[in-house]
């Protein structure tokens, strides 16, 4: 550095400032609060959220640009029981992913009591003995702080029965913004030092068309319950602009199927004289239309694709 070099932001350090670059990974139980804390932390919908376990059903990147870093956030599928190949599947993508990152981040909601699923995951985090692990407690508003302090003890305490020590262990609220830019501060020098990974404005390297899955997907999760939101998968046939459209009006033409395990929730998912699925239509079609930036015709269709969570070939054909 020259003497006379000047810096705009004082936050950065003075000499030869160190960039850091990497990957941290959220994983715990489903419905943890993993996708939407990497929202928060994105500052942009790159995930899909519900209110039932078991909604990513994929590694989501995330990527989080800072003068002094790039961090990279790897959302993955609640870790579970497996009951289907599907959730095998999604398993084994978790367990591939917290081996390959700099940082894991373990989600462990404020307001449930440790139990035997978040136990069963330390303990293979103590395993990956080379990579630092950060306790972080989701959900912190649903929570009083004597609930909380609990909370922190209990976690801190499982580190030491498993053997290991956490690097932080971190209360955040996505929902209610609290914490989650320290949380950021904290992965920050957990990471290597290097250049940035990914072009600076990208937030997520997911392709398009499987966001626009994804917003279907939530949709049509909302509000559907027991053994039906497992059974949703959408896949997006085509997208492409309408032709003979004058040039300020265009509109994307969009065909995606819904694909159920049974014949029976069809009914489900349609509705009474078709509402359900339209109501799922024009609402997924509002964030398509807000995450490319176009106006959007949504064509959707219903189809069974015979119980594909436990069919290697249907897991095949929906990208699993
Ligand atoms: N009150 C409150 N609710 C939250 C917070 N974070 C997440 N939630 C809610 O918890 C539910 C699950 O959130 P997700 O982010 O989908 O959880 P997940 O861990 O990604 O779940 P899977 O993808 O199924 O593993 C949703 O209804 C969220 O709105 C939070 O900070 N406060
Ligand atoms: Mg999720």
């Amino acid at each position: 550095m020259g003497a006379m070099s000047v810096r705009t932001q004082s936050s950065e350090p003075s000499g030869e400032a160190s960039h850091r670059a990497g990957f941290a990974c959220f994983v715990g139980r489903p419905n943890a609060g993993k996708s939407t804390l990497t929202n928060a932390l994105v500052g942009k919908k790159v995930a899909i959220t519900a209110d039932q376990p078991q909604t990513t059903r994929h590694t989501v990147r995330g990527i989080v640009h800072r003068p002094d870093a790039q961090l990279i956030l790897v959302d993955t599928p609640g870790l579970h029981k497996p009951r289907t190949l599907l959730g095998q599947r999604l398993n084994d993508v978790v367990r591939t992913t917290w081996a390959e990152v700099d940082v894991i981040g373990f989600c462990l909601p404020a307001n449930e009591k440790l139990g035997p699923g978040d136990r069963f995951i330390a303990k293979e985090l103590a395993s990956i003995k080379k990579t630092p692990k950060v306790a972080i407690v989701t959900k912190t508003d649903l929570v009083d702080s004597k609930q909380l302090a609990e909370q922190l003890i209990a976690i801190d305490q499982l580190g030491k029965e498993l053997g290991f020590e956490w690097a932080e262990i971190v209360p955040v609220s996505a929902v209610g913004d609290k914490q989650v830019g320290l949380l950021a501060d904290l992965l920050v020098p957990l990471l290597p030092e290097g250049p940035a990974l990914y072009p600076e404005g990208d937030l997520t390297d997911e392709p398009e068309q499987v966001m626009v899955a994804e917003l279907i997907r939530e949709a049509a999760l909302e509000g559907v319950r027991d053994e039906l939101p497992h059974s949703i998968a959408v896949v997006v046939e085509e997208m492409l602009p309408r032709e003979d459209r004058p040039a300020d009006r265009p509109l994307l033409d969009i065909h995606a199927f819904v694909y159920i395990e049974r014949p029976s929730q069809k009914g489900i998912i349609i509705g009474p004289k078709g509402k359900r699925l339209k109501d799922v239509g024009i609402k997924s079609r509002k964030q398509i239309e807000a995450l490319l930036g176009t106006p959007v015709f949504l064509d959707l269709h219903v189809k069974v694709a015979k119980d594909w969570q436990r069919d290697p070939r249907q897991l095949r054909k929906l990208g699993f």
